[in-house]
């Protein structure tokens, strides 16, 4: 599935060459597992884990998906935020799940994970639902709302039997980074991770803005912001008078390319694929 880009993710010339990484296959299974229900003693969290991994589920679902398989980078206590809506007629429940790869523990502490990512998410209403929480030992199939930041495990869900529809955000909060786990970045602690969230619509709306200003760091008021997409749709917006701008809905998911303009200044359009909120996509005059 994912080399025929079925989550539309990104595929290169063989199986082999188009794999998602490993934290990415284990969170779309748990993500789209077929829970059990909670019953008696042989169907806990601790004998079911996550339930039976389901690729019927994961198929039907493919279109309702959202997945970030470790493009996204995290230093100590950076947070990365996305906004997903789940739809008015929406029949599915809301899965998001995190998986993160962490480095090797030491077998003499007392706790085993090194690093810490947590899973945030926050409902249309404002109701906090915090990685884990509910679905542990002696809990049951739906997350509860509140509790606190999961420090232990590293895959930690969020399962929403009847989202309310609006918009969701899921933030990845890199709580406690001790050590490297990305060592592509020699010199850099950091980590990725992936994130797959189900049951949402993909052609989510989020606002994209910034600020227009001179090389100097000067806001240029009025400044005309184009926003054009790949079928060349334009829309047009003006900069308020400190420079600042903002489009309302954009669609996520998609390409496009944002160029500003003002009297005297010249600068350069930049292309972005847009997957979540945006609010410093600046333009700098060129000098
Ligand atoms: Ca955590
Ligand atoms: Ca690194
Ligand atoms: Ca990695």
């Amino acid at each position: 599935m994912w080399h025929n880009g079925v989550f539309g993710n990104p595929t290169a010339g063989s199986v082999f060459e188009s794999r998602p990484h490993m934290t990415t296959a284990k969170a779309v299974m748990i993500n789209t597992a077929v829970q059990w229900e909670m019953a008696g003693t042989d169907l806990t969290r601790v004998r079911q884990g996550f339930g039976r991994a389901d690729l019927t589920n994961l198929y039907n679902l493919r279109g309702k998906m959202f997945v970030v398989n470790e493009t996204d980078v995290l230093t100590n206590l950076q947070t990365k935020s996305y906004t997903k809506a789940v739809l008015q007629n929406s029949t599915d429940p809301l899965k998001i799940t995190l998986v993160y790869a962490d480095p090797m523990g030491s077998p003499s502490a007392t706790r085993a994970r090194v690093n810490d990512l947590t899973l945030k998410v926050t409902a249309p209403d404002g109701t906090v639902y915090w990685g884990n929480n509910g679905l542990g030992v002696g809990g049951g199939m739906w997350s509860t709302s509140g509790g606190a930041a999961n420090v232990v495990d590293t895959a930690e869900n969020v399962f929403i039997q009847t989202p309310a529809a609006g918009l969701w955000t899921i933030e990845v909060v890199a709580s406690e980074l001790v050590q490297d786990a990305r060592p592509e970045t020699g010199g850099v602690i950091d980590a990725d991770y992936s994130l797959v969230v189900s049951g949402i619509s993909p052609a989510a709306t989020v606002p994209v803005g910034g600020r227009v200003t001179t090389n100097a760091g000067k806001g240029l008021a009025n400044a005309v912001v184009t926003l054009t997409d790949t079928n060349n749709q334009i829309r047009t917006t003006r900069a308020d008078r400190l420079g600042y701008y903002r489009f309302d809905d954009v669609e996520t998911g998609k390409t496009y390319t944002f160029s500003a303009k003002s009297k005297r200044y010249v600068f350069t359009p930049q292309t972005v694929t847009v997957n979540e909120e945006l609010t410093e996509l600046n333009f700098v005059a060129a000098p």
